[in-house]
């Protein structure tokens, strides 16, 4: 295994820290506080290339490979998990999805608009009980000949506000189980679809999750992605690339806050040293370091299997359940570094522990990590 970057790469690498440095860092904490969306610094990046990462340049995309997205990722993540995560989203959940399996005319229509950054997309399969168990869905989508009337409420969209366009999954034959549910693309102001309010967080404060209501929205049958029936897979199979996105976002915050403690511990004196001399601080750096660098072989490894064409549901699951717990412990151990300090807005690490938590819940909670990985193991 060999993750040594080529010069492209790290060229992207390096594009994406001086963004995150230059553009979401000045005013990361106001966002958080206010729950302000980071419109501004959403164009730049669709400007710069981010939004539409893995498309192919004939749909406006940047054309480049999984890890090139992830190596963003991280960068962004490191700064600001609020702006990383509609990247994440708008890459791996609607472009890709829309790329891989929709049809020419939805790629013209749709595809080429997300992949330039200049409208952002959302993914709606999360239902107030239907969360992990995703073949329970209550949305409705009946098929009327022509068109499809979708009823139901979705919950926890991000970008569900900012949004122009939306994948929505729902139930077409409550009889076929989780054959009879497909995925529709439901535009904003279609009649019928509203807007819900939005969700006042722990973390991710900046994001804009929203909850989402369907009465009698109706959408033209060409809207549908893939065959009829194709619903469930197509939304398993898009989270399988998805959860490599936060994944590497787990990543990011990880190494943002393990960079900031860093800092902080060769800066603070106590007992007439340096913090980092003392041996309960430098152990800590050595675990976080450790676990980060774990965490990024899996991360690495599962955008790696995505670009040679390998199965990446194992690969990925793991990926996003380890670098999650590593970002939620070394933010933890960050805030602790930092003592008083950590407690307080200034120091970033308190935002990234409250942001760390939320990789280790969407797109599949630790738990679902566990069921599809203990599956993969144990099927031969
Ligand atoms: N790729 C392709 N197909 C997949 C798949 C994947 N990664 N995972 C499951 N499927 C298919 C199965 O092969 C099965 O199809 P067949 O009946 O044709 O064989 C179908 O989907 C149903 O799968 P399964 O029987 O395993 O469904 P379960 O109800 O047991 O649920 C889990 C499977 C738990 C893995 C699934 O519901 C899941 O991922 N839940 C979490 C969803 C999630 O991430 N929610 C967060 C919201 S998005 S922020």
């Amino acid at each position: 295994m060999d993750f040594t970057l080529s010069e492209e790469q790290l060229m992207i690498q390096q594009a994406a820290k001086d963004f995150a440095q230059n553009e979401l860092l000045p005013e990361v904490i106001e966002r958080d506080d206010a729950q302000k969306f980071p419109a501004e610094q959403v164009k730049s990046m669709g400007e710069l290339g981010f939004l539409g990462m893995m498309v192919d340049e004939k749909y406006g995309g940047s054309g480049l490979d999984t890890l090139s997205y992830v190596l963003v990722m991280e960068e962004l993540s490191k700064v600001d998990a609020s702006a990383s995560v509609v990247v994440s989203v708008n890459n791996s959940l609607v472009c890709w999805g829309l790329e891989t399996f929709g049809s020419e005319n939805q790629k013209q229509k749709y595809l080429t608009r997300l992949a330039s950054g200049e409208i952002i997309g959302a993914f709606c399969l999360s239902e107030p009980e239907a969360g992990s168990d995703a073949t329970s869905q209550k949305t409705t989508a009946i098929d009327k000949g022509d068109h499809y009337v979708i009823n139901g409420t979705k919950n926890w969209i991000t970008n569900g506000g900012t949004a122009e366009v939306y994948l929505v999954i729902a139930q077409t034959d409550v009889e076929k189980g989780h054959k009879g549910i497909n995925a529709l693309i439901v535009e904003k102001g279609m009649e019928g679809f509203e807007i819900g309010p939005k969700e006042n967080k722990l973390g991710i404060r900046g994001s804009d999750t929203h909850s989402l209501l369907f009465n009698d929205v109706k959408v033209p049958k060409e809207n549908r992605i893939g065959e009829d029936g194709f619903g469930f897979k197509f939304a398993m199979k898009t989270l399988a690339g998805g959860r490599i996105g936060i994944a590497a976002q787990a990543l990011g915050i990880a190494t943002g806050a393990y960079e900031l403690a860093k800092k902080y511990s060769k800066e603070r004196k106590a007992f007439g040293t340096e913090i980092a001399n003392h041996q309960a601080i430098a152990f800590k750096l050595a675990d976080m370091h450790t676990k980060i660098q774990a965490a990024r072989h899996l991360v690495y490894q599962a955008a790696c299997d995505k670009d040679n064409g390998n199965d990446y549901t194992l690969s990925g699951a793991m990926a996003k359940l380890y670098a999650s717990e590593v970002a939620m412990e070394t933010a933890v151990e960050a805030v602790q570094i930092h003592g008083g300090n950590g407690f307080v807005k200034d120091y970033h690490v308190e935002r990234m522990m409250r942001d760390a938590k939320i990789t280790q819940i969407y797109e599949g909670t630790s738990e679902i990590q566990k069921i599809v990985i203990s599956r993969s193991i144990l099927k031969d």
